[in-house]
């Protein structure tokens, strides 16, 4: 959806043909991509995301006072902590023996009195408050007033008129330069005054301060489960006023009768990695700040959004377009489960990612439960790294959607891992390599946590692992491989230790496990080889043996995988033609027949072990499973289905079940994913989950619009990336395929499908080729 000029006009054309709107108010409220909105936030679900990868900001968009809720992504509650239990390796042999007895009540018993981490939780990404800007004398704006957020200019703006004078206030994270900025300005000289000052609900009681032109908030973070607080943080504020007076009084900066302001906000603490907390934050943020002395915004914002583009505007995005589309933000999405508004879906898609360049860029933390955007000290499930699903899902459009280097600090994320990982391997398991289970934190604890019905699952890290290998598959960078080859076998040479024999299948397995947080209805989620275990261990297994393939072997390490890839439990359908998600068909049992987690399902998506033409026999089951599942659940499990039914070449199932995640039940007006409450996976499930539909990159072949929904007859997205190192364009009329453009990043041979047509190609680094459908069937254009 990037706007060309030409695509604008296009806009504006079909705009004003749909609108009795006079055309300057359609070209300024309606053109894509951007959510706006006809009155300030109120709640913190309506304000807007901006973000430099380490800094976040929430755009309120008020009047009279303007509030900044403000993120910097290290600032943590806690410290460095080991929370490897070393009673765990002793009560192991007897929860594995209780699992194969079939006492899971009494397994689960021991493994929560003995086998979780201490603490038993982790620790909460934390906010640093607020800088609230009060604009004394200013009255309410006239009925003008628009907020919005450009996504294409990574840029959030209020503008509107109050005592006849025309205000302008716009907001940018930028990464280039590591500051969330700020431009007040308005349509006359002298009239911007504002109060500058900091409130934060951190416990610790931040102190604010003036130093010459800055306004400085400095504090710790908290301490939490008996870790105690080891950070101290500072948010700086420079204030650089064109004309008019700054004065500074306790905890409060004060602007007068300035022509304009910008505001340069930097934020620090004192993390410097996992176990080192010597950072210097007011000489970080003081370094951030001097050069950009003498910058003036025009440079500033040009920076930025000359980074932010040469991301985003990789992908475009045009699913269709009607006069929906002219409606605000916030109505648009009330609207959606009873309108047709697939551009509404673009805005998603983009939005999407948005939010991963916004909060998740080299040098930084990689996306928690809430990106970089939390208001709260102590946040739903800490806003941490769940890595049972959400973490993954958070990168599923990454590589696809062209946005590999957002990756970079999930990749660091496993590096961490990796170390902590071993460990607990050690302590815990008496294993080799690393483990982690099914949450970590900026601590990059390991162990176990919550309670063993949620916590003992050991696979964590291995599912982490695909993502570090995806990174290889889509860029074919051998050197990158070498470099984080390391972590991946570290990860199989866990479960080379600890996979043990299933007495009654006589297979190898985890134990104990879990099916993702699901009740299998025998007393206890606590189980041996959960399907998904099994799924992730295979595709680890796979992705070293194909690394060992490319890098030169270390033959005995793969005469060791591919033995014990062998003996891994197989893949079951059970007795009602469903894929059994346990060993035993126990689908039938569960607790909770529609749970959420489809944690079985990892092999249809996000692996391509089932596929519907590779193994239909399996994908049937998949699809019986995912029938009983239902698909009305929470907005990342609504998400993570939209994929599957991808997956499954239903398009139109897939539409249906995209409408759920637009619509305003799980999505909130300022589009963040309702969980609920907010939580960003279901955002980036819903990207990836889209391009699914037209594009999908699976067992070493490249499909073109397997799901294409009859709602979208016409459309494209260009820029994506297929496996193999090739950028793909796809574009569609009248429900068919009308071309696509395959260009080779690397040398290679490809297999191309759509519908029953495959096409074999072999392009050269830096070669296109463009095809057709003609009848259906696949050609060289
Ligand atoms: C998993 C999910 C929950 C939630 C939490 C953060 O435990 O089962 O639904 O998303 O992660």
């Amino acid at each position: 959806m990037t706007l060309t000029r030409r695509s604008t006009l296009a806009v504006l054309g079909a705009a004003s043909a749909l609108t009795a709107a006079p055309a300057r108010a359609t070209r300024t409220k309606t053109s894509p991509p951007r959510l706006w909105y006809r009155q300030p936030a109120k709640e913190w679900v309506e304000a807007l995301p901006v973000g430099s990868g380490k800094l976040g900001a929430m755009v309120f968009g008020g009047v009279a006072s303007e509030r900044l809720q403000l993120n910097e992504d290290t600032l943590w509650a806690g410290g460095p902590y080991d929370p490897a239990n070393p009673e765990a390796l002793s009560a192991l042999p007897e929860i594995r023996r209780l699992i194969d007895a079939g006492d899971y009540a009494q397994a689960t018993k021991l493994a929560d009195a003995r086998f979780l981490g201490a603490p038993k939780r982790q620790m909460a990404y934390q906010t640093i408050g607020d800088l609230k800007l009060d604009f004394p004398g200013l009255g309410e704006a006239s009925g003008d007033y628009v907020r919005d957020l450009d996504i294409d200019g990574a840029i959030a703006a209020t503008t509107f008129t109050a005592d006849g004078l025309r205000y302008r206030r716009e907001v940018i994270g930028s990464h280039p330069d590591g500051v969330i900025a700020v431009r007040l300005s308005a349509s006359r000289k002298g009239a911007i005054s504002l109060d500058l000052s900091f409130a934060s609900p951190l416990k610790s009681k931040p102190v604010a301060t003036v130093e010459g032109g800055a306004l400085v908030l400095t504090g710790a973070n908290e301490s939490r489960e008996g870790i105690p607080a080891a950070l101290t943080f500072e948010c700086r504020v420079e204030v650089q006023a064109k004309g008019g007076t700054v004065t500074g009084r306790g905890g409060m900066l004060s602007i007068r009768g300035a022509d304009e302001v910008v505001l340069l906000i930097a934020a620090a603490t004192s993390y410097r990695r996992y176990d080192d907390v010597s950072g210097d934050p007011a000489a970080l943020n003081k370094a951030t700040l001097a050069t950009l002395a003498g910058k003036p915004w025009a440079k500033i914002l040009a920076d930025h959004q000359a980074d932010h583009r040469a991301l985003f505007r990789r992908v475009d995005v045009d699913f269709g377009r009607t006069r929906a589309e002219l409606q605000p933000t916030d109505e648009r999405i009330r609207q959606s489960p009873t309108t047709d508004d697939p551009s509404l879906a673009a805005l998603y898609y983009q939005y999407g990612r948005y939010l991963l360049i916004a909060c998740s860029r080299p040098g930084g933390q990689p996306a928690n439960l809430q990106g970089i955007w939390n208001d709260k000290t102590s946040p739903p499930w800490e806003s941490k790294y769940t890595i049972n699903i959400n973490t993954e899902m958070n990168y599923w459009p990454a590589e696809p959607t062209h946005l590999a280097p957002c990756v970079e600090p999930l990749i660091a994320l496993v590096q961490d891992l990796a170390v902590t990982g071993a460990r607990t391997a050690k302590v815990m398991y008496g294993a080799r390599g690393w483990v982690a289970h099914h949450n970590t934190d900026l601590w990059r604890a390991t162990a176990p946590i919550d309670g063993a019905i949620y916590g003992v699952w050991p696979t964590g890290g291995a599912w982490l692992c695909k993502h570090v290998f995806d990174h290889y598959d889509y860029s074919r960078d051998k050197a990158y491989l070498a470099r984080v080859y390391p972590l991946m076998k570290g990860s199989a040479r866990f479960f080379l230790d600890t996979l043990v024999v299933d007495p009654k299948f006589g297979v190898l397995v985890t134990s104990p496990s879990i099916s993702p947080e699901n009740d299998h209805g025998h007393g206890s989620s606590l189980v041996a080889g959960p399907t998904m275990d099994q799924a992730i261990i295979w595709d680890l297994f796979d992705n070293c043996l194909k690394a060992e393939g490319v890098l030169g072997a270390d033959p005995a390490f793969v005469a060791e995988l591919t033995a014990t890839r062998g003996k891994l439990a197989p893949y079951r359908i059970g007795k009602d033609g469903q894929l059994q998600e346990w060993q035993e068909d126990w689908d039938a049992d569960a607790k909770e027949p529609q749970h959420r987690h489809v944690s079985h399902l990892y092999g249809l998506f996000p692996s391509d072990q089932i596929g519907i033409d590779t193994t239909p026999k399996l994908a049937a089951a998949a699809r019986t499973s995912l029938l009983k599942r239902g698909d009305l659940t929470t907005g990342w499990a609504i998400a993570w289905r939209l994929n599957l039914w991808a997956r499954l070449g239903d398009g139109d199932h897939a539409h249906e079940v995209l409408r759920l995640l637009l619509g305003p039940e799980r999505t909130y007006p300022n589009m963040f994913d309702a969980h609920p409450p907010f939580q960003i996976d279901g955002n980036f499930g819903g990207t990836s989950g889209m391009t699914e539909m037209i594009l999908q990159s699976r067992d070493d072949r490249i499909y073109l619009l397997p799901a294409l929904p009859s709602a979208w007859p016409t459309g494209h997205i260009t820029g994506l990336r297929a496996r193999g190192a090739v950028g793909v364009d796809v574009r569609w009329a009248g429900g068919k395929l009308s071309e696509a453009v395959l260009t080779a990043k690397a040398d290679g041979r490809h297999t191309v499908v759509h519908g029953k047509s495959t096409l074999e190609i072999e392009m050269k680094q830096g070669q296109s080729v463009r095809l057709a459908a003609r009848d259906g069937v696949l050609v060289r254009a």
